[in-house]
């Protein structure tokens, strides 16, 4: 059997509880097989050499960690910079948030090359490799240069843009060049392969071979969809633990008769909260009888605040908030729970159970474990309804929630008050085919469909 290797910006301890359903997936396969982690210690070194960084190994059961230090003007050209204020806005559509500061793009590459260079020595001849995320695109170009011919193969988490925004992006075609290098590419939604398709055809001037194969710039490369997936036995399990149902008991009896509507994200400027919150507040605006009744939590976990789009959209659903409250709260009800803080992974399926509505309600989204999440969290005999975003790639498989567009305000208030008023009959109905859905594709299914796809490919390149 051959091991496998993931690389990641992030590398995790398979031993440790882990924060989310992508940890415990790849170090469930990796604690299976044996194998090898590698990524970036989350360790910045303020005065190191660029291009250079420490390597430290660690053994966690059978799985080796293999993590680098970063120094201060890599990690901020390569991953605030280039991922995270370039590939990242764009690939949710955001130009106008995009960063193309022509600094960044030779800290991208430093990085992509210095992972190369370290990682290549710890391969051994069968292994296959599996390259996680935008941080990492040019990775297996850079391995194929010093002689790599092991299978690699590449998942994007984030959705790939229509061809004419990718086409923004000044390194675009090395970018498109750079994922031929790859056996395989997985992306997580229908819509992505069709953008792929478009650019590889238009921009490219490469062609579709059919069976999922494509040719472009001398090399084939095989791209499917494979949607991500949640635990699904795990989470609900947790539904039942101490912290959960504590979480439980109390949102119930501080609301015992009220309705809870709740969101939760990292405080993004692609999960759409700010035009969540505008929604609600339409809600209240023009359904009168939700006012002193609705109340919505949203918790805003804080990430990549170095950023500053980051700063302007928590300045901006701060002021949201504020807003609201300041409008419609009465002594004994405010209609707004803003909480900028991480909430005990424990405590979030208690959370979730407790919320007659989920709103998930992104301007763009690769998947959304959030959405998958909410309804695996559910009481079957009495489940809250999901308002889902038709910009998420969750949207392609979750047809039984209620789908919105979330720039449409007025529409999507019109759609949570909906919610709030379905029969118990229409919920069970709706939730046990979510249910089904996202417990036929979870986190599982999507490791071993996409490691078979992997194994499959021919291990020769021409
Ligand atoms: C990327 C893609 C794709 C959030 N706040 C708290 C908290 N969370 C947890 C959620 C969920 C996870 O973080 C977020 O996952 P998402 O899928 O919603 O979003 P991204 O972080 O943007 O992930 C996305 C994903 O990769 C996987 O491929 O689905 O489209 O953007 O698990 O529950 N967890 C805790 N406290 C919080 O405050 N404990």
């Amino acid at each position: 059997m051959s091991r496998l290797v993931v690389v990641s910006n992030r590398v995790a301890d398979p031993r440790k509880p882990a924060a989310g359903g992508l940890a415990v997936a790849l170090g469930e396969s990796l604690q299976q097989t044996g194998g090898l982690w590698f990524g970036w210690s989350g360790t910045i070194v303020e005065d190191g050499p660029t291009g250079e960084g420490e390597m430290h190994k660690q053994q966690a059961g059978k799985v080796t960690l293999a993590t680098l230090d970063l120094c201060r003007e890599d990690h901020d050209s390569y991953y605030a910079g280039y991922s995270n204020d370039v590939l990242w806005p764009v690939f949710h559509n955001r130009l106008d948030l995009a960063n193309f500061d022509a600094g960044f793009i030779g800290g991208y590459r430093r990085v992509n090359q210095l992972f190369a260079r370290k990682l290549m020595p710890l391969l051994k001849e069968d292994d296959i490799i599996w390259v996680h995320d935008y941080h990492l695109i040019p990775l297996a170009a850079e391995l194929r240069a010093m002689g790599c011919r092991q299978r690699i193969g590449f998942f994007l988490h984030i959705p790939l843009p229509p061809q004419i925004i990718m086409a923004a992006i000044p390194q675009h075609e090395w970018l498109a060049r750079s994922l031929f290098a790859y056996d395989l590419i997985g992306f997580q939604a229908h819509q992505d392969v069709q953008h792929f398709e478009r650019y590889v055809q238009n921009e490219a001037h490469g062609e579709s071979l059919g069976d999922d194969m494509y040719r472009a710039y001398g090399q084939t490369v095989r791209c499917s969809a494979f949607p991500i997936g949640i635990d699904v036995d795990e989470f609900s399990a947790l539904t039942h633990a101490k912290e959960s149902r504590d979480m439980y008991d109390t949102m119930k009896r501080e609301y015992s008769s009220r309705r809870l509507l709740l969101g939760i994200d990292r405080l993004d400027y692609s999960k759409g909260i700010p035009h969540r919150v505008r929604a609600f507040r339409e809600l209240l605006a023009n359904y009168p009888e939700n006012r002193r009744s609705a109340t919505l939590i949203q918790i805003a976990s804080p990430t990549r605040e170095s950023v500053d789009a980051y700063g302007d959209i928590r300045r901006e659903l701060e002021s949201l908030c504020g807003a609201i409250n300041g409008d419609y709260g009465e002594l004994d009800w405010m209609p707004v729970r803003y909480i900028h803080r991480m909430v005990a992974r424990k405590r979030v399926p208690g959370l979730c159970r407790a919320a007659a509505v989920g709103l998930v309600t992104p301007l763009r989204d690769g998947m959304n474990l959030v959405a998958k999440e909410y309804v695996a969290a559910q009481d079957p005999a009495d489940p809250g309804v999901l308002v889902l975003s038709r910009f998420a790639g969750a949207a392609e498989e979750m047809k039984e929630a209620l789908l919105v567009n979330p720039y449409d305000v007025h529409g999507t208030a019109e759609t949570v008050q909906q919610a709030l008023q379905m029969p118990l009959d229409e919920r069970r109905a709706r939730h046990q085919k979510l249910l089904q859905r996202i417990r036929d594709h979870d986190v599982h299914w999507w490791r071993r469909t996409f490691l078979s796809a992997l194994e499959g490919m021919p291990q020769v390149r021409d």
